[in-house]
């Protein structure tokens, strides 16, 4: 079987790497923050003590990092993923990041013989867990092949985009609509409260009504009870729509609610609240 590599075990990550482990894959990590991974050595992950390190042990290396800069981190220098890539390797990367810096990654992974796909997923933890994640893949699609089994094992829903770059392109038309809605559903809810409908009477009229999508019934009850782990806070939330933006202008798409609802993202961090589950986005507005 495959060796994975996988860098970066944080939420998202190292509930993936405990998937491929039960999947009966040997899996080597890294994470900047050892302590963090040792529940998945706890269940069989090999430690690795760098990210080229896990590319020497591996033959498909998964990165799933905060953003752009913390994969620069990890893919540059002497110890970084780069400095490992040869011919036969496949390098994935999960990330939401910049697509210009994902292709410029792929074609630099290209020049040392390997190849690189952009697989980001859609769903949150409660869905990886679920195993009903659904995963995004740019990339020649010959690679995609290769690996498509060990993707399954990951998610069963998967989708190939197109070349280098346009899966993350898509991941991130996908997450400024959940952000809109949040706006619009906080803004409908607001509006009852004030007219005089008590909050979880509207909000449970509105996930009864054709408004409610997955995403809105998994996230709304978090206005009435905040989440114990807030998995996609504001600051994340907030990257994706700043890089909407900036593609946004790049490719002329006027995406006029996105800067509203990055607007409510800022009030929120302003009230101290970057850490808190996007939902806060409701308490941003009622305030
Ligand atoms: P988490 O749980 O915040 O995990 C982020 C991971 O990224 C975690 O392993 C971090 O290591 C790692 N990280 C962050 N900055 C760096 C730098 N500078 N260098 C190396 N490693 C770093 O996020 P999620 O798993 O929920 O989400 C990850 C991605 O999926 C993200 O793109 C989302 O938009 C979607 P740490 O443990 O802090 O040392």
């Amino acid at each position: 079987m495959t060796n994975i590599g996988f860098i970066g075990l944080g939420e998202m990550g190292g509930r993936i790497t405990q998937r491929l482990l039960v999947a009966g894959y040997t899996v080597t990590g890294y994470n900047r923050t050892k302590a963090k991974a040792q529940w998945l050595m706890d269940e069989g992950m090999l430690w690795a003590d760098s990210p080229l390190r896990v590319v020497q042990a591996a033959d498909v290396i998964f990165t799933m990092v905060s953003n752009t800069a913390a994969l620069q981190d990890v893919t540059g220098g002497p110890n970084g993923i780069l400095a490992g890539m040869a011919p036969g390797k496949i390098y994935v990367d999960m990330s939401t990041v910049s697509p210009s810096f994902s292709r410029n990654l792929a074609a630099q992974v290209a020049d040392q013989g390997a190849k690189m796909l952009d697989v980001p997923v859609s769903g949150s933890v409660i869905t990886l867990e679920q195993g009903n994640l659904s995963l995004m893949i740019g990339g020649d699609r010959e690679t995609f092949e290769q690996i498509k089994e060990i993707l399954l094992a990951i998610g069963p829903k998967v989708n190939y985009v197109g070349e280098n770059g346009k899966a993350v392109l898509m991941k991130i038309a996908i997450n400024l609509s959940l952000a809109v809605q949040f706006q619009a559903l906080s803004e409908g809810l607001l509006l009852a409260e004030k007219g005089g409908i008590p909050r979880e009477t509207a909000l449970e009229v509105f996930l009864n009504s054709v408004l409610a999508s997955p995403s809105l019934k998994y996230r709304a009850p978090f206005i009435i009870n905040k989440p114990a782990n807030p998995w996609f806070n504001v600051n994340m939330m907030q990257k994706d729509l700043v890089l909407a933006q900036e593609l946004g202008r790049e490719l002329n798409v006027p995406l006029t609610s996105v800067a509203v609802a990055n607007e409510t993202l800022t009030m929120a961090r302003a009230m101290g609240l970057a850490e808190e589950d996007y939902a806060i986005m409701f308490e941003a507005l009622a305030r």
